[in-house]
């Protein structure tokens, strides 16, 4: 298989998320396509993509990897464990396939426990549990070497507002992100070279209480304890989107304020509910995802492209549950290079014309290798 080249312009490194590999592609109204697989299997998936050079670096969630039990929050320390054998066979593969980690982020939506939020719960005995999950969590990225810790809003955010400690979820919000790095200083964990947020706005009901990019650095700056050590990787074109915001927007403000960690990447359609597509995938989207790029290019950020996606619930197939996963892989890579070398070709281009018209048709016709000499000659030829 050929190799497909991606170290052009902003991005350093490609990462493939374990969820998105494992996904069995259910939605609110729709169930499971595929089967679950295994944690081995995805790490055997992710191998083999990295040995055909479609992917260097992955990340996961605690739960990805291993199941969690909360009467036993630290059975990743114990050796002899399941926990600890899982997690070493993982590791060995994914060594051997020269994959790095590039962030390790904690399950608090999944687990029933924790329907009224993870670190903003207001039962003060699940924010403790959630505080040793995401201590577990941090442990096991550690085992990897994984390069940040990543707090995902997920549940933390309301359904009814009346309902909500209004005084308090902020507070709660700060007590649990400082705990996360203190936490990784107690320990001397050294592979992280910091904490990351990740916004979102809504999930099917609730509003959630870090929404855009806009407010996780409002938040790391103003409320906690270490801003440096924080930063924020957006989810683009998804979650930004669904806010109705716009990418190139969001990464040249988080550039502008230091914040930009990495990116997570798909598309969505505006003002949907999360729809995960692939990049480049689906109806809308292309512009924005180019121009982010490019954006990114003039700024000179460079950094990892972490895809965060699914494939097409009309491309699930059951009985080939391991290859269809293999082509997902595959397309997102492909779907990353053509954003990047459609944002190279706007490289060059004179920028401010006389007319903002001018110079966005200008820009596009670079980016679909069309000049406005063929069309000229094209329309005088009509004409005779
Ligand atoms: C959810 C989302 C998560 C995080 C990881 O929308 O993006 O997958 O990226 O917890
Ligand atoms: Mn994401």
């Amino acid at each position: 298989m050929k190799r497909i080249p991606f170290n052009t312009g902003p991005c350093t490194l490609r990462s493939m998320p374990f969820w998105c590999v494992g996904n069995p592609l259910g939605d609110p109204f729709g169930s499971a396509i595929l089967p679950k697989i295994d944690s081995l299997e995805v790490a055997q998936l992710l191998a083999d993509a990295a040995r055909q050079g479609l992917i260097e670096a992955t990340s996961f969630h605690d739960d990805d990897l291993v199941p969690w039990n909360p009467d036993h929050p630290n059975d990743d320390l114990d050796p002899s464990s399941e926990t600890s054998k899982k997690l070493e066979a993982i590791r060995t593969l994914l060594d051997r396939a020269g994959l790095s980690t590039n962030t390790a982020t904690c399950s608090l939506h999944g687990h029933p426990l924790f329907r009224r939020g993870g670190l903003t719960n207001p039962d003060p005995a699940i924010r403790r549990l959630a505080r040793s999950k995401v201590e577990r969590s941090i442990r096991i990225g550690h085992r990897f070497g994984a390069r940040y810790f990543t707090y995902w809003v997920a549940r933390d955010g309301f359904e009814v507002p009346a309902a909500t400690d209004w005084k308090a979820v902020y507070a709660w919000l700060a007590e649990g992100l400082n705990h996360a790095h203190d936490y990784i200083r107690r320990q001397r964990f050294r592979n992280y070279v910091g904490g990351t947020i990740e916004p979102k706005p809504n999930e099917p009901r609730g509003h959630m209480f870090l929404p855009t990019a806009g407010h996780a650095v409002g938040f790391i700056q103003s409320c906690l304890k270490t801003p440096d050590f924080w930063s924020v990787n957006p989810e683009l074109l998804q979650h930004e989107s669904m806010a109705l915001m716009n990418g190139v927007l969001t990464v040249a403000y988080l550039v502008a304020c230091n914040k930009l960690a990495f990116l997570h990447f798909g598309s969505q359609i505006k003002a949907q509910f999360d729809n995960d597509f692939p990049p480049l995938v689906g109806p809308e989207g292309l512009k924005e995802t180019v121009f982010l790029f490019h954006a990114l290019d003039r700024l000179g950020w460079k950094g990892v492209v972490e895809f965060d996606c699914h494939m097409l619930r009309t491309e699930g197939d059951p009985d080939h549950p391991l290859e269809c996963r293999r082509g997902f892989i595959r397309h997102c890579a492909i779907a990353l290079s053509f954003a990047l070398e459609l944002a190279g070709r706007l490289r060059t281009p004179p920028f401010i014309h006389e007319s903002e018209t001018e110079t966005d048709l200008l820009a596009q016709m670079a980016l679909c290798g069309v000049s406005l000499r063929t069309i000229e000659a094209r329309a005088r030829k009509q004409k005779r």
